[in-house]
């Protein structure tokens, strides 16, 4: 299927090439970057120490990579790198920095970790380590389901000693609303024998309490096994490595989760090469048609919403902020710039969410333009919630980059509000903190907060409605009628185009297959 996609949209580039058609070729260049490069995301969460990072370890055969002792501060990006590296960001070098491999449990500091292995299983995948949720750390379980919001599958992480419990449930709520593509993953089942009736249970569980889950798949795993795998010889080793049930889930994933990134990424390179090609034979609209004054009205209205939603999650923010630093004991003292640099960067997340799917439904009529055959390309919704135009359409509307994550104002370094706060008050609170004065260090942690909540608070909407009104321009320019019309290509040129367009219909209709279910 794929050989089949990438040659036609090769020799359509050279056709499109010789027509002089620049602008066509940069596009289908680009996508065919983003297929390169396209590895589907994979959200791995669950509570504290449900086995997270060791489960990586194990899925990537190298034990001890992510510490997996003393558990996960921030969220940690595994992808594809022909060179080992390991990077890490933190609030003075937003920019990264290089560490040692072997020396990511010393990052005390890191806000963001990103390590690259020439592993073949990261070619289809990138995998994303999360801190545990549960308990008091909202904030990362905020982030984490942000996060949900821009992957492509999601691995839920919980021990074999026992059933799910609320708080499970609760982020398993969440997340159901952000992304349709979960397996769970039930760690330590080495050490539990009675895993199966763990299992059995939890399946109960999910389909008493979390419907939307009920018919996920689940992969049983020891990772403890596998690690051991890899230091034993012989039979033992492959025994090992069998009973540690690691294979089933990689395997499962990369044909699923993988294949179907892939697929879409086909999509739309496939889209923007055989709009090219139809253009220059006459049969599409030159330019697809929005009634200007129609978008006009629907960006302002898109600008009241986005200032009332940025409204209600400023108050939640500072409820949810404030709540926390007047029940602060010394623990959560200690830890809360980096709570609060962690809720700032979820909302940052959710924003952006937010506004990359309603510009995907302001794009919608401009996608309804396009000729069916390529309508019909678009793959199945990888969204919880109905549209799906976001990786699917909007790439093949130019927007590419920015369905891929890069929403341009939105970019700006979130954590600048939290660390500039810290400077000041942090001294404060540190000092009466030492002295064991609780309830002072609460007060100044209460100070803290509405110090770094103001700026939020000016800041925030500012890029947010940066964001957005360069998204509506983007948008704006799309749909403005091309100037002239393509250049009318020769005899010859046309019966070569002609050619391509019926190759197009056999490749995308192999494309539009069923790839297999994706649950
Ligand atoms: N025997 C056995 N031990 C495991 C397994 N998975 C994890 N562990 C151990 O359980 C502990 C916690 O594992 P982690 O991988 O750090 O758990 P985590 O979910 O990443 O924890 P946080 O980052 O704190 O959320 C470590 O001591 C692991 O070695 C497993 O499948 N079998
Ligand atoms: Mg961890």
């Amino acid at each position: 299927m794929s050989e089949a996609a990438i040659r036609f949209i090769a020799d359509a580039a050279i056709v499109l090439d010789r027509l002089g058609d620049r602008a066509a070729v940069a596009a289908i260049r680009a996508e065919v970057d983003r297929l390169a490069g396209g590895a589907a995301t994979v959200v791995v969460a669950g509570e504290r120490g449900s086995g997270k990072s060791a489960l990586i370890n194990a899925m990537l055969g190298r034990p001890g990579l992510l510490p997996a002792e003393g558990g996960t501060a921030v969220h940690l990006l595994v992808r594809h790198s022909a060179h080992p590296y390991a990077m890490i960001r933190t609030m003075a070098e937003p920019d990264g920095r290089a560490v040692p491999l072997d020396a990511l449990a010393d990052v005390a500091e890191a806000t963001e970790i990103e390590v690259g292995l020439p592993d073949p299983l990261l070619r289809g995948l990138c995998l994303i380590d999360t801190p545990g949720t549960g308990g008091l750390d909202g904030g990362h379980s905020a982030i984490t389901l942000a996060t949900l919001g821009r992957a492509d599958a999601l691995l839920f992480v919980t021990r074999a000693d026992s059933e799910l419990t609320a708080s499970e449930l609760r982020f398993l709520a969440g997340a159901a609303e952000r992304i349709s593509t979960v397996a769970f993953v039930l760690t330590h089942t080495d050490r539990y024998p009675d895993w199966e009736l763990v299992l059995d249970r939890n399946r109960r569980v999910l389909a008493a309490h979390a419907p939307h889950h009920a018919g996920a798949a689940w992969f049983p795993v020891g990772s403890r096994a596998a690690a051991d795998a890899v230091t034993a010889t012989g039979k033992r080793a492959a025994r090992l490595r069998a009973s540690a049930g690691i294979d089933p889930l990689t395997a499962a994933l990369t044909a699923r989760v993988g294949a179907r990134a892939r697929a879409i990424r086909m999509g739309n390179a496939l889209a923007v090469t055989a709009r090219a090609v139809h253009r220059h034979l006459g049969d599409t609209p030159p330019a697809p048609a929005v009634d200007p004054a129609l978008l006009a009205e629907r960006g302002r209205t898109l600008e009241k919403d986005q200032r009332l939603q940025l409204k209600r999650q400023m108050l939640a923010l500072r409820e949810d902020l404030l709540g926390l630093s007047r029940s602060a004991d010394h623990q959560l003292i200690d830890r809360l710039p980096g709570e609060v640099a962690q809720r700032v960067h979820g909302l940052w997340l959710e924003q952006e969410n937010w506004l990359r799917e309603r510009i995907a439904e302001l794009a919608e009529p401009v996608a309804l333009e396009l000729p069916g055959h390529l309508r019909a390309l678009s793959p199945p919704s990888r969204s919880a919630r109905p549209g799906g135009v976001l990786e699917t359409v909007l790439p093949a509307l130019g927007l590419g980059s920015f369905a891929a994550g890069a929403a341009g104002a939105l970019a700006v370094g979130f954590l600048a509000p939290a660390a500039v706060g810290a400077g000041t008050i942090l001294v404060l609170y540190e000092r009466r903190r030492r002295t064991q004065e609780t309830r002072l260090a609460q007060q100044d942690a209460v100070r803290y907060v509405n110090q770094v909540l103001a700026q939020v608070e000016v800041e925030f909407p500012v890029a947010a409605q940066e964001a957005l009104r360069s998204s509506l321009d983007r948008l704006r320019a799309l749909s403005a009628p091309t100037a002239g019309t393509a250049p009318v290509a020769s005899a010859q040129v046309r019966g070569e185009l002609s050619a391509l367009s019926a190759r197009f219909a056999s490749v995308s209709a192999s494309l539009a297959e069923p790839q297999g279910r994706p649950r």
